[in-house]
């Protein structure tokens, strides 16, 4: 089904370098190093459970603070997401996805409109994971789904762990765009009565 669904992209800034690319009919092979070990854990498991095959170096400003790596990662996903997906032709646009993790359990949905938006219903105490702080997941979807042009709905069910509530996130993220992204062998063309996304 590969025809070229794939993009490679790389932004240089005061912050940070990132070279990232981005296979959507992959395997779910990666190569991840962003220099913030559970970032790299969340982003390979999107990766494995996507079916994507992702390879992303990203050197950021950490000493400051990760926010500006994890912020950048997530254009630069987003981006490499809107530019494989080309005009969308085919695809089936909509995935969802109730991911349980031990104890949590995390609702995800979206929309490959490129109409972005995001709504986050996850509140956790201002906790931590490793040097990651459980805030910046919400930073890095915005920039996600703002770059790659998708509405994206995450909602926490229920939880307590924030490394098994994160990871509900990412593996929810996962398995609801390999859905939305896939070609449909029913589809006709692009998936919108406007006749473009
Ligand atoms: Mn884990």
């Amino acid at each position: 089904m590969t025809n070229g669904r794939r993009a490679e992209i790389e932004r240089k800034t005061r912050e940070t370098d990132i070279r990232l690319s981005l296979e959507l009919d992959g395997s779910g092979e990666y190569d991840v190093d962003t220099g913030i070990p559970f970032f790299d854990h969340m982003l390979e498991s999107l990766a494995k459970h996507a079916l994507f095959d992702l390879h992303l170096r990203a050197r950021g400003d950490l000493a400051v603070d990760l926010h500006h790596t994890v912020e950048d990662v997530g254009i630069v996903l987003g981006q490499a997401l809107r530019q494989a997906l080309g005009d969308a032709r085919g695809i089936r646009r909509y995935g969802q996805c109730l991911l349980p993790m031990a104890e949590s359990k995390v609702d995800v949905a979206l929309d490959v409109s490129n109409r972005p938006y995001l709504v986050y219903r996850l509140e956790l105490a201002n906790d931590r994971v490793g040097d990651f702080d459980v805030s910046l997941v919400e930073d890095f979807l915005y920039a996600f789904s703002q770059n790659a042009g998708i509405d994206l709905h995450v909602e926490l069910r229920y939880g307590k762990s924030p490394h098994h509530v994160v990871e509900a996130v990412f593996k929810g993220l996962a398995r609801s765009l390999r859905v939305a992204v896939e070609i449909d062998p029913r589809g006709t063309g692009v998936p919108s009565v406007k006749g473009a996304l």
